[in-house]
């Protein structure tokens, strides 16, 4: 069953940014409620830009236990700060997602122990020093080496999310069909395979009519074997074609309910 991971919690957004500032954990819960009622399987958490690395640690402890009392739901966290992710899973209830590692030896070796020690799934970007490449291969090329990695430290490939990284389709159109067909190499990369994931809403920044761009590269993108996103949870279209697109691809039993099926788990 595709997993929608809810992209909300996340300091870009002006109204938690000002939540984290005054300690207010009302607007993190309100959200965490509301993507759960929509369908959300995870929910992302990331503290947005914030001072001190020490600082950030703090904010993602309290961003994961407030967002975990109003919700009943696992975290997604998202952070590139080692001791913020650390931080956070040592206080989260249940079987956490880091987000995320690349590619780059030292960060496989300190997050996929990690995922390990701490029973987590964790998602894999195809990047690594040198950047995002562009071709399908080059990406999927990275998704084996991130797989044999994450081998090394006993993590099976059920629990890794292998994130090709979607690009704006306004500043980085070239790299839309490469990411597509990214997902269709890595699904073949390993049985079981790894699962797929991405950041949905990257695909559409800065463009017009947001959620057509999102729309039609989610339904594209589960053609190809995306397991999961990080996405606009609240946009209930959006999940209307999440739980379409699950049906047309045999990945849920039809009921004339059909478009319920996230809403209704
Ligand atoms: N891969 C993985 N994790 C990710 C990403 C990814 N996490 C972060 C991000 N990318 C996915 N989450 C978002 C959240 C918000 C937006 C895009 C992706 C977004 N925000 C508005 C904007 O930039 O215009 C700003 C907020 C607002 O509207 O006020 O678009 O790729 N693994």
């Amino acid at each position: 069953m595709f997993e929608i991971i809810g992209e909300r919690i996340n300091g870009l957004f002006i109204d938690i940014r000002e939540a984290i500032k005054n300690k207010d954990p009302k607007p993190l819960q309100d959200w965490a409620v509301k993507q759960a009622e929509a369908g959300a399987y995870w929910l992302d958490v990331n503290t947005g830009p914030v001072a001190s690395k020490e600082e950030q640690a703090e904010i993602m402890a309290w961003m994961v236990k407030v967002t975990q009392e109003a919700a009943d739901l696992p975290c997604c966290i998202d952070t590139t700060n080692w001791m913020a992710m650390e931080e956070g899973l040592k206080v989260h209830k249940g079987k956490a997602m880091i987000n995320s590692t690349t590619a780059e030896q030292a960060k496989m070796d300190a997050l996929f122990p990690m995922a390990a020690n701490y029973g987590a799934a964790i998602v894999a970007l195809t990047m690594n020093e040198k950047g995002v490449p562009k071709s399908a291969e080059d990406r999927s090329a990275l998704a084996m080496e991130l797989l044999a990695n994450a081998d090394a430290y006993g993590i099976s490939p059920i629990d890794l999310y292998i994130d090709p990284l979607v690009l704006p389709c306004n500043v980085a159109q070239e790299h839309g069909p490469e990411v597509l067909e990214a997902i269709r190499q890595i699904k073949l990369l390993s049985n079981p395979a790894p699962k797929t994931t991405c950041g949905l809403s990257n695909i559409s920044q800065k463009c017009p009519n947001r959620p057509l761009i999102n729309r039609t590269m989610l339904a594209m993108a589960m053609v190809c074997g995306m397991d999961s996103a990080v996405m606009d949870a609240c946009d209930d279209e959006l999940v209307d074609v999440a739980a379409t697109a699950s049906i047309i691809l045999n990945q849920s039993i039809y009921c004339d309910s059909y478009a319920k099926i996230f809403r209704q788990r």
